[in-house]
C-alpha cells in the first residue's frame, strides 16, 4: 500500500492570508468557447482550492470590450459598438455559473470606473515623463490590436492570424517602455517563478534580449477610432486597447486608494501563452513606471488543440464547453480539463479523451470506491458509522499514504501542477480501492470479526471524506454529494461558494472526523460507466482489425501437430476453441427467486453490452461489482437460465475453503481485449 509516490513534498504549502486570481479580460467580439472556459475553470478551482487553506481570496473575470476589432464586429452584426459589447459580455457572464464559476468580480472595459481609473494612470505616468508624442509608422494586426515590427512578420503576414495587416503610419503617444527593459530582465532573473513555467520565462527573457522590443504605441487619434478611452492630457486620442484592458487587474480593486486594492493586490495572473508578451512585457513595465508593486506570478498554459489544429473563434473549430458539460456533467468536464491538460503545454481535446478519463478515474476508481463501501456498510452496519478500533500495521500503512498523497496533492495543485496533484490525489483513491481487496471485508462479515470489519470500513470512510475534501476546488459539487454521503453535508448556501469546513493543511492527523453510529448513505451511484459511442467505436475497430489471412492461419494453425486423444485431457485444438475476453461489468443485480444467480451486463467492446447469469450471489455483493474487470468465456453458446438468456461465462478462482475471486486482468485494459 505505499504509496508509490515519493514522499519529498513533506513541508505543507505556504499559506498567506489573502490570495487574488484573474483571468484574462475576454474579447466580445465573439461568443465564449472551451478556451476561455479551461482558463476560468482552473481560475475557479484555484481560488477554491486556496480558499481550502484557510485563506482570504478574491477572484476577478470580466470582458474587453475597447478597440477596432470591436467596432469591426459590431459593424458587421449591424449595432452599435454598445449594443454589441452589451449583448455578448452578458452571455459570458450567464456561462460562468453553469460551469461551476463563483467569481468574485466581473469587470467590464466600459465600466465608468474602470474609465476613470485608467485616465488617472495615465496621467501619472505621463507626469512620471514616460510617454511622449511622436511619429510612428507600424503593421498593424485588428486580430491582436497591436503593430508589428518587420522583424516580427512571419512572410509579411501576422505570426498569430496568418493575416496581412495595415501599415499605418500616423501621429501617437508612446510609453517608454525600452526604459524598464532592462530592469525587468533582472528582475525575472532574479525571481525564476515570476513567470511560470520556466518555458515562458525564458521566453519573455529572449524576447528582452533579442532587442527587438520598442517603446509601446498606446494611443489611437479618434479620426481612426473613437471607441476606446480619452487620453485624459489629449482629447483628441483615445487609449490603446491593451493598455486599458491591462489596467482592469488593479482598477477592478479601486487602485491606487480602494480597500480592495490595499487587501489583495499583489496577485496571480492566468493566461495562455497567446498573450505572453503584454503580460510579460508591457505590463510588468507599466507598472514599475507608475510606481505599483508588480503582480507575484504570471502562470502561463498552452492551448487546447483540435486535432492539432489550435481551437478558436477565427478558425471556426471551437467546442462549446456548455455542450460538454450538460452530456458529460459538469464536474466530470472540469475533473477532465484539469487532469489531461500538463499545465503549460498544449493539449488535444476529443471527446473519446474525455470518455476514457471518466470511466478510468471516476467511474472505476472514485465511483467504484464509494459505491463499495457504502454498500458494505449498508449491510454489515445498516448504514450506520462504525467505531474505529485497534489499527493494524495495514492500516498504518494507508494512513500514511493518505496523509502523503494529501500533502502531495497540495503541494502540486499549490504550484499549479494541476493533472499531477489530481494523481497524486487518486493515489489514494486506488489505494483504497486495493485496501478494500486486500482486507476483503466481506470474509470478516462470514468471521464474524465485527470490530476488525468496524475498523477496516471505518477508515476507509474517513479517508473517503479526505479525497471528497481534496476533490472541493475542481469538482464542488460532486464532492459536496460525497461528503453529504458521509453525513457531513454543506449547508445549501455553501454548496458552490463558500468551502467545506475544514482546510487541507489542517488536515495532518484528523482521523476520526465522522460521527460513529451516524447514519449515513447506504447506496453512491455518481459516475456510471460511459459508453463510448458507436463512430468512435467503428473507428477503433478498423484499426485494430487483423487482416482476414492472419485470423485464419490463427484459428486453423496448417502445421498444427496431430494429437491424440486422451479422456480427461482437452486437445490444442478444443482449448482453441474457446474465446477467452475481458469485459467491464456495467450492471449487477440478484435474479428474483433464485438465491444463488447474478445477472450482469457487461462491455465487450461490442455493440451491445452482454448479457451474463452467473451463480456467485453467495459471494458478493452486486453492487460493489460495478466497474470491476472480469475475464469472461465470450463465445459460449447462449442458454436460458430461469428465463433469462446467459451469454458467456464469468471466471472465477474458487479457495480450498470455498471463498471466490473473480480473476480480472492487473491493470485496466480495453472491454473486449483478448485473453490467449
Ligand atoms: O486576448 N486554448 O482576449 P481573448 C486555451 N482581451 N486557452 C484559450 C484558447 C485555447 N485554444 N483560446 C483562448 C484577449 N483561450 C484579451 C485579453 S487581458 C488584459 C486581455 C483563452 O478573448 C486563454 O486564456 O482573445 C487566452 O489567453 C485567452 O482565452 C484569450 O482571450
Amino acid at each position: 500500500l505505499r504509496s508509490a509516490y515519493t514522499e519529498h513534498h513533506e513541508r505543507s504549502f505556504p499559506v498567506s492570508s489573502t490570495f487574488y486570481i484573474t483571468t484574462p479580460i475576454y474579447y466580445v467580439n465573439a461568443r465564449p468557447h472551451l478556451g476561455h472556459a479551461y482558463t476560468t475553470i482552473v481560475a475557479d478551482s484555484l481560488r477554491r482550492f486556496h480558499t481550502l487553506l484557510g485563506e482570504d481570496t478574491w477572484f476577478l473575470t470580466g470582458t474587453d470590450e475597447h478597440g477596432d476589432k470591436i467596432v469591426k464586429a459590431a459593424e458587421a452584426a449591424g449595432q452599435t459598438p454598445q449594443e454589441f459589447v452589451d449583448g455578448i459580455s452578458g452571455q459570458f457572464q450567464a456561462l460562468w455559473p453553469k460551469l461551476g464559476i463563483k467569481h468574485d468580480q466581473f469587470i467590464r472595459t466600459t465600466d465608468a470606473d474602470h474609465k476613470a481609473r485608467v485616465q488617472a494612470f495615465l496621467q501619472k505616468v505621463y507626469d512620471n515623463g514616460d510617454i511622449y508624442f511622436g511619429e510612428h509608422g507600424g503593421h498593424y494586426c485588428t486580430g491582436c490590436e497591436r503593430f508589428y515590427t518587420e522583424k516580427e512578420l512571419e512572410n509579411g503576414l501576422c505570426p498569430q492570424h496568418l493575416t496581412k495587416p495595415d501599415f499605418i503610419q500616423e501621429k501617437n503617444y508612446f510609453f517608454r517602455m525600452s526604459k524598464y527593459l532592462p530592469w525587468l530582465a533582472g528582475h525575472i532573473r532574479e525571481n525564476p517563478d515570476f513567470i511560470r513555467p520556466e518555458r515562458y520565462r525564458n521566453e519573455v527573457l529572449s524576447m528582452i534580449e533579442s532587442g527587438a522590443l520598442e517603446d509601446l504605441c498606446i494611443s489611437r487619434p479618434k479620426t481612426r477610432l473613437e471607441w476606446g478611452i480619452e487620453l485624459p492630457f489629449d482629447k483628441d486620442y483615445v487609449c490603446y486597447v491593451w493598455f486599458d484592458a491591462l489596467l482592469n487587474y488593479i482598477s477592478a480593486l479601486g487602485w491606487p486608494d480602494g480597500d480592495k486594492y490595499a487587501a489583495y493586490w499583489p496577485g496571480e495572473h492566468l493566461v495562455a501563452k497567446d498573450i505572453l508578451k503584454p503580460h510579460g512585457v508591457f505590463w510588468p513595465t507599466m507598472l514599475k513606471s507608475a510606481g505599483v508593486p508588480l503582480y507575484k506570478h504570471l502562470n502561463v498554459h498552452g492551448y487546447w488543440l483540435i486535432k492539432d489544429t489550435k481551437m478558436s473563434k477565427s478558425l471556426g473549430n471551437v467546442v462549446e464547453p456548455i455542450k460538454m458539460a450538460e452530456h458529460y456533467g459538469l464536474d466530470a468536464f472540469r475533473y477532465f480539463l484539469l487532469r489531461d491538460m500538463q499545465f503549460g503545454s498544449d493539449a488535444s481535446f476529443s471527446e473519446e479523451a474525455l470518455i476514457t478519463r471518466f470511466n478510468a478515474d471516476l467511474a472505476n476508481d472514485l465511483g467504484n470506491l464509494f459505491s463499495r463501501v457504502l454498500s458494505m456498510n449498508a449491510k454489515y452496519f445498516e448504514s450506520k458509522v462504525p467505531p474505529m478500533g485497534e489499527l493494524a500495521e495495514d492500516d498504518k500503512a494507508l494512513i500514511e499514504l493518505a496523509e502523503n498523497s494529501r500533502r502531495n496533492y497540495v503541494q502540486l495543485f499549490g504550484n499549479i501542477r494541476f493533472s499531477q496533484g489530481l494523481d497524486a490525489l487518486w493515489d489514494l483513491v486506488r489505494a483504497l480501492n486495493k485496501y478494500v481487496d486486500s482486507q476483503a471485508p466481506w470474509t470478516l462479515f462470514k468471521q464474524g470479526d465485527t470490530a476488525r470489519l468496524g475498523t477496516v470500513i471505518r477508515l476507509l470512510l474517513e479517508c473517503m471524506r479526505k479525497v471528497a475534501l481534496c476533490l472541493w476546488p475542481v469538482m464542488p459539487g460532486t464532492a459536496a454529494a460525497l461528503l453529504e454521503q458521509l453525513g457531513q453535508p454543506l449547508p445549501a448556501s455553501e454548496r458552490f461558494g463558500v468551502a467545506p469546513a475544514g482546510n487541507v493543511n489542517a488536515e495532518e492527523g484528523v482521523w476520526e472526523c465522522l460521527a460513529t453510529g451516524s447514519v449515513i448513505a447506504s447506496a453512491s451511484n455518481l459516475f456510471p460507466r460511459l459508453e463510448i459511442p458507436e463512430e468512435m467505436k467503428e473507428d477503433k475497430k478498423a484499426k485494430q482489425k487483423k487482416p482476414a489471412k492472419e485470423k485464419e492461419a490463427k484459428a486453423a494453425p496448417a502445421s498444427a501437430p496431430a494429437e491424440m486423444s486422451v479422456p480427461g485431457v482437452a486437445e490444442y485444438a478444443d482449448f482453441q476453441k474457446l474465446e477467452l475476453r475481458v469485459g467491464t461489468i456495467l450492471e449487477a443485480g440478484r435474479v428474483p427467486k433464485a438465491d444463488k444467480l447474478l445477472c450482469f451486463k457487461i462491455d465487450l467492446g461490442e455493440a451491445e453490452p452482454r448479457q451474463i447469469l452467473s451463480g456467485i450471489a453467495e459471494h458478493f455483493e452486486p453492487e460493489t461489482l460495478v466497474g470491476r474487470q472480469v475475464c469472461v468465456v465470450a463465445n459460449l453458446a447462449p442458454r436460458k437460465i430461469r428465463g433469462l438468456v446467459s451469454a458467456g461465462m464469468i471466471l472465477t478462482a474458487e479457495t480450498p475453503d470455498g471463498e471466490l475471486t473473480l480473476l480480472a486482468p492487473v491493470g485496466d485494459v480495453a472491454p473486449g481485449s483478448k485473453i490467449s
